[in-house]
């Protein structure tokens, strides 16, 4: 790989941001909302916590624990835990405790008007209709396909150190979860409809793949939990530097290097043991005030996202739309409110959305999207130049130039806010939504 620099003037210190940090125990105990009032934004900006040679040795040691072993992160630091997680499956426990009929329940109290401030928790299952492997699916999964690079273990991609030492690993991945190579899917476009309806309080998705925004959920309403692609800065000084650059440099196998310090520049995804994003803290306001939390397509192995979903009330019902039984739905025992369908988690979206009344609207929806791409596609040439420029207008890809086209991440916002109807514009036209439909 060659060194590519920054023309970018890139002093700017990036914005401070708290403490609270990836990790990657499920199990682990979600810290009192009130200590998080307590973290110092950093005097130099975002904060990363170097990981030195005996982390990443202690890290080495956690491969052996088992993804159900107590790992608590008492930093509340994203961090990577077993390097072979545990598959949960579905365990007979979890099996008989399977609420039935839990998705139509939860669709009747949702068109009772019961649940007017939902949360949305999600992770890469919901990306996987779109083309976009999740990480721990035996097979499939990123981690499943990762000996190519060589790694001492799979999460050292997601590792700051290794980073520090081999950036291609991570390179050669993020080549491929770059937004703007996949489409949104029938599940994305469902959490819309959620926002559309008025009814959808906030996002949290760990995703990286920008089809959040992509679809259409306005900005006030997401959280990026594990960071994006839109930003990037160096791993070491923290200097801002523009994402473009870094995508090209990336997309063109060179290495962007920081003009402050020289160090490798990365996307502002979070890496283990770094920081979250300071909208992440968002979520002390959230969680007390949710009525209704949907989890869908996600492992729950990463703290301090994971327990995240501990700290609804506990007389909020929560639906769980996933593979198999995940987090606190593994327990024998589930809340008196808890619920969850699983299988596929398009079809039971689909299902769901047919119980609301929301299945038209959704495929409208969906499809007045697509006839924007396509509109975007005839009135734009097809030079890389103009691709931007289409981007820049807000026009989702259109996937057939999936494999050659840059979408520049930056230009994600505008698919969102600029030319398209977003929802926080056509919320107030929803307002009967909350009202029951049938
Ligand atoms: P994960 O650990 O791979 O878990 C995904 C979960 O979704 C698993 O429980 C799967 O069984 C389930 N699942 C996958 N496909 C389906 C399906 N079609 N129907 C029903 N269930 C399904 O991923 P998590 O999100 O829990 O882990 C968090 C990591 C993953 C974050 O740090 C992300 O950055 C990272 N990641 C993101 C993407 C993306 O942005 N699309 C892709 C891969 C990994």
């Amino acid at each position: 790989m060659n060194r590519s620099k920054s023309s970018w003037d890139k002093k700017a210190p990036y914005h401070p941001a708290t403490r609270v940090t990836r990790s990657s125990s499920s199990q682990a105990r979600h810290r009192n909302p009130a200590e998080f009032q307590d973290c110092e934004p950093s005097p130099y900006g975002k904060q990363r916590k170097r990981q030195t040679d005996s982390a990443l040795a202690q890290d080495l040691s956690q491969m052996s624990v088992s993804a159900a072993d107590v790992l608590t992160t008492s930093k509340g630091k994203m961090s990577k835990g077993s390097a072979h997680p545990v598959q949960t499956g579905q365990s007979p426990s979890a099996a008989k405790s399977s609420s039935r009929g839990g998705l139509a329940s939860v669709a009747r109290l949702v068109k009772l008007g019961r649940c007017k401030n939902v949360l949305v928790v999600a992770g890469a299952g919901i990306s996987t209709a779109s083309g976009i492997p999740d990480f721990r699916t035996p097979g499939t999964g990123l981690y499943a396909n990762l000996e190519k690079y060589n790694l001492p273990y799979p999460e050292a991609i997601f590792n700051i150190d290794y980073f520090s030492n081999d950036p291609q690993p991570f390179f050669s991945l993020a080549k491929a979860l770059y937004p703007g190579r996949h489409r949104p899917n029938y599940i994305h476009y469902f959490i819309r409809m959620l926002n559309h309806k008025g009814l959808l309080l906030r996002m949290y998705t760990q995703n990286i793949d920008g089809l959040e925004k992509l679809c259409g959920i306005p900005d006030e309403k997401l959280v990026e939990a594990h960071g994006s692609f839109a930003t990037a800065s160096c791993h070491l000084c923290y200097t801002a530097y523009p994402a473009e650059e870094a995508e090209q440099a990336i997309m063109n196998d060179n290495i962007p290097i920081c003009t402050f310090c020289a160090a490798t520049v990365k996307p502002d995804v979070v890496f283990f043991g770094e920081d979250l994003p300071q909208k992440y803290f968002l979520h002390t306001e959230d969680f007390p005030k949710a009525d209704l939390l949907i989890i869908m397509g996600t492992s729950l192995q990463i703290e301090p996202f994971a327990s995240l979903v501990n700290t609804v009330r506990s007389n909020v019902p929560r639906l769980l739309l996933n593979r198999h039984a995940v987090g606190p739905f593994e327990k024998v025992t589930l809340r008196k409110r808890d619920h969850m369908e699983l299988g596929d988690l398009e079809d039971t979206v689909r299902r769901f959305a047919e119980m609301l009344g929301w299945n038209s609207e959704i495929e409208e929806l969906m499809r007045s999207q697509e006839t924007e791409s396509i509109l975007t596609l005839i009135s734009c040439p097809l030079s890389v130049t103009a691709q931007t420029n289409c981007h820049s207008r807000g026009a989702p890809e259109p996937q057939c130039r999936m494999e050659t086209s840059i979408l520049r991440p930056g230009t994600q916002r505008a698919a969102s806010s600029g030319s398209e109807e977003t929802d926080s514009e056509t919320d107030s036209k929803s307002s009967a939504s909350s009202t029951p439909s049938n």
